[in-house]
């Protein structure tokens, strides 16, 4: 075995489903970055912008001095692919990006990526500096992935491996030693194929392979902490925490559906496929219990609720009219009243009008109120 080999061999210990080593240069494609900040795309993510941190992303070496080599590693969770379209129970369900079934990635990543280089020390008999992320730093991980040969990036923007297609998550390992790169990988394997762009539910995917967050369903129901905007509310049909859907058409990862899966990013119970009634009651002690190491406490309860609230509006089912006409009655966070009055107007009949007549005298906060007038106003339209 090679060095390489058996560095790699290492990092598949590890559980990591794939590997590549590139040098700290600047970002083939950091204009691309410039161009989306000067636009406005990253919405309300003011920490892609700062400044200091897009200097540091034209610069990796600047991450770890003395940097020579990045591993740059992937970790494979389970493929929405895999599962049926709908869960067996009954009611209307919500859809999770299949990201967050299990475990928080931030939590398993960095430190096997710690454990990597404790390992490499070993393997090469000296101290090695390094720096470990996924997500938690001033880098821009696709162009580092491409830059080590793992694959390319699609038109939906995500980075694609000819072997294992796009379902996982990338980790970084900055070291000052030098270790032998890989080749960039070069080709694009997409072709003629649109099927992300034409299945987008927000239409936010740009041609240039960099979307509009501020459309995109993962955006909106993850980073947004305010309002989702009226007119993108029916667009994000059932999806309460992130979206899948350029992933779930993209014959690359079709072909992939069923592959090994970290065990600690596989579904725990009800997760994928979350009964919306039921969710929309969750206490905060309940939403800390059901989410504890989850990604989806990034959403707190009050966007998360938000998010079920938006989804039953677009579910049509009437029989969740008691549950968010006692949402608007009884919650105190009046970002999930809004979104609960909006899903009442969505819902129709004389039972979601009751409950926004009732509520509207006894409510104190002016949007929420504005919100039940809108939803009110909606009913009279629809007859
Ligand atoms: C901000 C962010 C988001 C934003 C914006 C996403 C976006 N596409 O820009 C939102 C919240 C919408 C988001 C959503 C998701 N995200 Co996100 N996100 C990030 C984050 C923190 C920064 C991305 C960024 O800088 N975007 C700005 C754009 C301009 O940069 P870029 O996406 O890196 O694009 C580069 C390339 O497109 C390149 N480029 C442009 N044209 C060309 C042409 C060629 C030929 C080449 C080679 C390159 C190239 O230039 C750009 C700049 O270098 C990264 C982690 C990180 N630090 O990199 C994770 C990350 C990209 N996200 C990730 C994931 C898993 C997701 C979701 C799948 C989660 C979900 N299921 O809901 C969705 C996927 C949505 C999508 N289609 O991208 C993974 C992606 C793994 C992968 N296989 O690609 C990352 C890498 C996190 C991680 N550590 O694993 N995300
Ligand atoms: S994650 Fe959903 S909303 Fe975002 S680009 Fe992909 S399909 Fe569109
Ligand atoms: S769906 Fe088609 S165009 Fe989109 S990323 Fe996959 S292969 Fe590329």
């Amino acid at each position: 075995m090679d060095q390489r080999e058996r560095i790699q061999a290492g990092a598949e210990r590890l559980g990591f489903s794939f590997f590549g080593i590139t040098r700290p240069a600047e970002p083939a494609h950091l204009a691309v970055y410039r161009d989306w900040l000067r636009a406005g795309r990253h919405g309300e993510m003011a920490y892609l912008a700062a400044e200091p941190a897009v200097e540091k992303r034209a610069h990796p070496e600047r991450i770890l001095p003395g940097c020579r080599s990045i591993i740059v590693v992937g970790l494979r969770y389970a493929n929405p692919s895999s599962l049926p379209e709908s869960p067996r129970s009954e009611g209307p369900f919500g859809r999770m990006a299949a990201y967050a079934w299990g475990k928080d990635y931030h939590d398993i990543i960095v430190p096997r990526l710690r454990e990597l280089a404790a390992w490499l020390e070993a393997e090469l008999g000296c101290s090695v500096a390094h720096k470990a992320y996924t997500d938690t730093g001033p880098i821009l991980e696709r162009d580092l992935a491409q830059q080590a040969g793992l694959g390319w990036i699609g038109k939906n923007t995500l980075l694609i491996s000819p072997d294992q297609g796009s379902c996982f998550l990338l980790g970084e390992l900055f070291l000052d030693v030098d270790l032998p790169a890989n080749t960039p990988f070069e080709a694009d394997r997409c072709g003629t194929c649109t099927r992300c762009l034409d299945a987008c539910p927000t239409g936010c995917i740009l041609p240039d392979r960099t979307l509009d967050a501020r459309r995109c369903i993962s955006y909106l129901t993850i980073e947004n902490r305010g309002d989702i905007p009226l007119e993108l509310r029916p667009l994000v049909g059932n999806w309460v925490f992130g979206c899948d859907v350029c992933q779930q058409v993209c014959p690359w990862n079709k072909r992939f559906a069923g592959g090994p899966v970290d065990p600690e990013l596989a579904p725990r119970p009800d997760v994928p496929f979350p009964g919306l009634r039921r969710e929309l009651s969750l206490t905060p002690e309940q939403f800390n219990q059901k989410f504890k190491g989850s990604p989806v406490k990034r959403a707190k309860r009050r966007g998360y609720l938000r998010n079920v609230a938006v989804a039953l509006g677009n579910a049509g089912d009437r029989a969740a009219v008691p549950d968010l006409a006692r949402t608007l009655r009884h919650e105190p966070e009046a970002l999930v009243r809004r979104h609960a009055a909006w899903a009442l107007g969505q819902l129709g009949g004389r039972d979601a009008r009751h409950a926004l007549e009732t509520a509207l005298p006894a409510e104190t906060d002016a949007l929420v109120r504005e919100e039940i007038r809108r939803a009110l106003d909606q009913g009279s339209q629809a007859g």
